[in-house]
């Protein structure tokens, strides 16, 4: 009975179907646009909207695609087209679930296996923590085994707390000593949207790269002499514990009295607020809440970064689809910093490269899709950092069809080759 009951709380994606299409016809597109009003659907692409020439992954609930396959037709020329890249994403996210579930078990009974302090503090500190993905518990704990380690380098505060109640921590992380605020510092978070779920490990992996090799690399022991790093691991910490039981969902656990809706807190920024590419509907997965700053996840950063005047830049952690976007998403003009963002981007680009070879793009945020209230512009235009106001979309890259899924074996990976990505932001607020 306790099964049953455990099951019937998941939210099934069974005989979702995931499409990949592209619209060029505009009649067709008038058809789709009056059947699927973009707040109904889900559109992974990044864009989080039905646009017209883009290729768009789109997620469909059996009702919507039965709807779709009335107007198929339409979609039967190179001016519209389609293909199903899922029949039945529940599939995929058993699959997903079966691996996390074999990762995980290895890992806790190696964590079963463990006698004391130290050996516990050191499993948390190799690359077995990385092997899998893990509950919000289990990244919290290791943060704080790594405040253990390393305790006159890395400290965590609070920085207010979720919709939900829950602590968001900030890890300070700095040359050993005493912290020295008035260095200048570069502030990086991660999870923002909740299935977003290799942001988390990117960033942690960053930080214990400094902790561990402080003092022994060069680079890494000039950078953290310069500069500090602040990171909040963990933006939207309710939505993440309930992808547990709804895996794709995006927006912080905000409800009223008609329950939950949640809202976009990429979309609830300042810069640019109310503007397009955001949504008025609650339903919207794109939904930016009744008032720039409303949530308290995206307040409380807000109050962290007015009250710091140290910190000269910002790196934020998205996936999907391997991209390096700067400033401006709202509008599809050059920003007046867009030499040195383009300069820091291709750097950090070629600092991916040279790890495994991967090819993030380059661009304008908006170049993807124009949108509104997002925290790359907020970076630069309501905190002014003048040379690091980044987003970066991680693995898998666009095409290839997981989407928000990303197999755990592909964690250290894409761990790895986001180091210089840090590094490169630490060197330009140093400057
Ligand atoms: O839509 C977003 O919030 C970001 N993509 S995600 O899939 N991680 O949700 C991208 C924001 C980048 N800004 C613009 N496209 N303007
Ligand atoms: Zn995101």
């Amino acid at each position: 009975l306790v099964a049953v009951l455990f099951v019937s709380a998941e939210t099934s994606f069974e005989g979702h179907v995931v499409i990949r299409m592209q619209i060029i016809d505009k009649k067709a597109f008038e058809t789709f646009f009056k059947i699927f009003p973009h707040d109904s659907l889900d559109v992974w692409s990044n864009d989080g909207a039905i646009t017209m020439n883009g290729i768009m992954d789109i997620r469909f609930t059996p009702e919507q695609y039965k709807k779709f396959l009335t107007v198929k037709d339409l979609f039967s020329s190179n001016e519209a087209k389609f293909e199903v890249l899922h029949y039945n994403l529940q599939n995929l996210l058993d699959m997903e679930a079966k691996q996390i579930e074999a990762a995980q078990a290895e890992f806790d009974k190696k964590l079963a296996a463990v006698q004391t302090a130290e050996q516990k503090s050191s499993l948390y500190l190799s690359d077995e923590y990385f092997k899998s993905y893990h509950k919000l518990e289990q990244l919290i704990a290791f943060e704080n085994e790594l405040i253990k380690a390393y305790p006159n380098m890395i400290s965590k505060e609070v920085i207010g707390k979720s919709f939900q109640g829950r602590d968001l921590y900030v890890y300070r992380v700095h040359a050993p000593g005493s912290f020295n605020p008035s260095k200048p510092a570069l502030f990086v978070d991660s999870l923002m949207h909740a299935r977003e779920w290799i942001t988390p490990p990117v960033v942690q992996w960053s930080i214990r790269e400094l902790l561990t090799k402080y003092g022994s690399d060069q680079k890494i022991t000039d950078l953290l002499n310069k500069a500090n790093l602040y990171a909040l691991t963990a933006v939207n910490p309710d939505g993440y514990v309930h992808t547990s039981s709804n895996r794709m969902w995006r927006k912080n656990m905000r409800s009223d009295s008609s329950g939950l809706h949640g809202v976009d807190l990429n979309r609830n920024f300042k810069a640019g607020f109310g503007g397009s590419g955001s949504s008025g509907d609650k339903r919207s997965e794109t939904y930016r809440g009744t008032a720039a700053l409303s949530e308290p996840e995206s307040k409380a950063i807000s109050n962290f970064l007015n009250g710091h005047k140290d910190i000269k830049g910002g790196i934020d952690f998205h996936s999907y689809s391997e991209l390096i976007l700067r400033p401006w998403g709202k509008s599809s003009s050059a920003s007046p910093n867009e030499q040195i963002f383009s300069q820091v981007g291709a750097e950090m680009q070629a600092g991916i490269r040279s790890v495994h070879g991967k090819s993030y793009s380059n661009i304008r945020a908006s170049q993807l899709y124009v949108a509104s209230g997002i925290f790359t512009d907020e970076l630069y235009e309501s905190h002014g950092f003048q040379k690091v106001a980044h987003t970066i979309e991680l693995r898998p890259g666009r095409f290839g069809g997981g989407g928000f899924i990303l197999p755990p074996s592909q964690i250290i990976p894409t761990c790895q080759e986001n180091v210089p990505v840090m590094l490169t932001g630490l060197k330009y607020v140093s400057q």
